[in-house]
């Protein structure tokens, strides 16, 4: 028992959180944002302009600087830092950090008296660092899918995917061959900055390492043949891999400015998807977890490892141990917010004008794909009606293409979370739209399971520090579901209208079909 610390160095923010696992409470949180707070970086929401709309990169050097800001700023609010005795972190999943040689001894010798950006700056082998947005690897994807066919994604849990680390890897080695020789260490971003923690290379946890299309999950270590095809040499570049709660080393003396003790234990970072698993106290099989965000995520913890036949879904280390799924919707909040602004809605009214349609929508369907869409993958852009509703007209009925997208994503979820086999009873719901009352009773209504509400929002943060618990001071995972991840409000689902969103689940399988198939 002791007070741990949550590091959540997100798209478009760092946050921190301090808990007591004796007292169940969270003594103090931070956060910053990249836009508003470090604007000299050029990456108002997070990533660095590009006039190729499919490259998304980040300049890993702002997340130095937010990580000296954000403790200062503790520091400055008498944060009780010098209390912590373990920390953890929750990173932007797939995003990479290219390093050359002088790197590991860079680190090493950390010195308080200056900031990290000017000890490390030089450190980089490539100045930016794809993220999750880029989908600039089509032509990496088709290659490394031909070399191995079904068997990258019976062994590594997912099939070649633009955005994870692989194929971002590949593209580096074939397009920038200078960059890549002169790479000794290639981290992601969970393990780069817990490298800076330690003032050492940290290994990459299972959670975060399976969304790299290079661990094989079978024998939890790279998969020599796919890392070696990928980019010859990178065995030798990838730090090793292990699992999350092993120990990444001590805190660096360099942080002892900030009021934090010297030589406290630094647990693996992980991905954000893996610490929100943790933080929505959903780390055991039979609870999924949807997070209503930027785009919307379904995950759960795995009874058993299978994988997607449509390969939508991902396969992910948990964790608490075992596996999880991890399915990605790019058209959350995004598209929501597009009907919202067609009707000219206030928040109070889209939340609730829904409420005047019966479930079901009286036959109305839509497929929302605002943007392209992963899940299902549509990579034309583009919104299909199907029923009286006609999305050009102008004298269209507000409420029902307010039901009618809440229905849609609440269907998509429910049909593209089928290959899991598993029929949830129990549902969490996290994100900025989970205050949407009427958006979580259609969620409990199409999956009839019971909808959980949440009282801490920061998920990932939350889980960072429970991962800490866990890891540094040997917290079980029960004991710290229980003091922080309570239900705050639960939704119970109607029975009496589980038919109608039955035979709505065909219509919708059938009307997807008429463009992905
Ligand atoms: C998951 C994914 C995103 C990022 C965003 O595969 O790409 O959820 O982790 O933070």
């Amino acid at each position: 028992m002791g007070i741990y610390l949550g590091l959540d160095s997100s798209t478009q923010s760092l946050k921190a959180m301090i808990v007591d696992s004796s007292s169940g409470k969270i003594l103090y949180s931070e956060s910053l944002n990249f836009g508003a707070d470090l604007p000299l970086f050029r990456c108002p929401s997070g990533f660095l302009e590009n006039p190729d709309p499919l490259v998304r990169h980040s300049d890993p050097m702002m997340w130095l600087a937010a990580m000296d800001l954000l403790f200062s700023r503790m520091k400055q609010k008498n944060a009780p830092l010098s209390l912590v005795e373990g920390i953890s972190g929750s990173g932007q999943q797939h995003g990479s950090v290219f390093l050359n040689s002088s790197f590991t001894d860079k680190l090493k010798n950390l010195d308080p008296s200056k900031e990290l950006i000017p000890q490390l700056e030089s450190t980089l082998a490539m100045k930016t660092s794809p993220i999750w947005m880029d989908s600039s690897t089509g032509e990496e994807v088709r290659e490394i899918s031909e070399r191995f066919g079904s068997r990258l994604q019976s062994d590594t849990g997912s099939p070649a995917i633009e955005r994870f680390t692989g194929p971002q890897i590949r593209k580096v080695w074939k397009k920038s061959p200078e960059i890549y020789a002169n790479t000794s260490v290639i981290h992601l971003v969970s393990s780069f900055l817990a490298s800076v923690l330690c003032g050492e290379n940290s290994p990459i946890d299972f959670g975060d390492g399976a969304g790299m299309n290079l661990l094989n999950l079978k024998t939890l270590s790279w998969d020599k043949d796919i890392v070696e095809f990928t980019a010859p040499g990178l065995l030798n570049k990838l730090p090793p891999v292990k699992k999350s709660s092993s120990i990444a080393g001590k805190l660096h003396s360099y942080f002892t400015k900030y009021g934090l003790k010297e030589g406290i234990p630094v647990n693996l970072w992980s991905g954000d998807n893996p610490c929100s698993l943790i933080g929505t106290g959903a780390s055991k099989p039979g609870t999924a977890v949807i997070s209503l965000g930027t785009s919307d995520t379904f995950f759960a913890a795995m009874s058993r490892p299978v994988t997607d036949p449509d390969g939508c879904g991902h396969v992910f280390g948990n964790p608490a141990d075992g596996f999880m799924s991890l399915i990605c919707f790019k058209n959350g909040s995004l598209a929501r917010e597009k009907v919202r602004e067609r009707f000219a809605l206030d928040f109070k009214t889209f939340d609730n004008i829904a409420y005047a349609i019966p479930a079901g929508n009286n036959g109305n369907l839509m497929l929302p794909y605002y943007i392209p869409e992963i899940t299902p993958l549509v990579m034309q852009e583009g919104v299909r009606m199907s029923g009286a509703l006609n999305f050009v007209s102008g004298d269209a009925d507000p409420a029902a293409y307010v039901r009618a997208i809440m229905e849609a994503q609440a269907m998509s979820m429910k049909i593209h979370s089928a290959w899991l086999g598993e029929d949830f009873k129990r549902i969490r719901v996290t994100g900025g739209a989970s205050k949407s009352r009427i958006l979580c009773e259609i969620i409990a209504n199409v999956f009839q399971a019971d909808v959980e509400k949440i009282s801490v929002p920061d998920s990932a943060a939350l889980g960072a520090a429970m991962r800490a618990a866990n890891a540094c001071g040997g917290v079980a995972w029960s004991e710290l579901e229980e003091k922080f991840t309570k239900a705050s409000e639960i939704i119970h689902p109607d029975t009496y209208v589980a038919s109608v969103y039955k035979n709505m689940i065909e219509q919708y399988i059938k009307f997807e079909n008429t463009i992905t198939k």
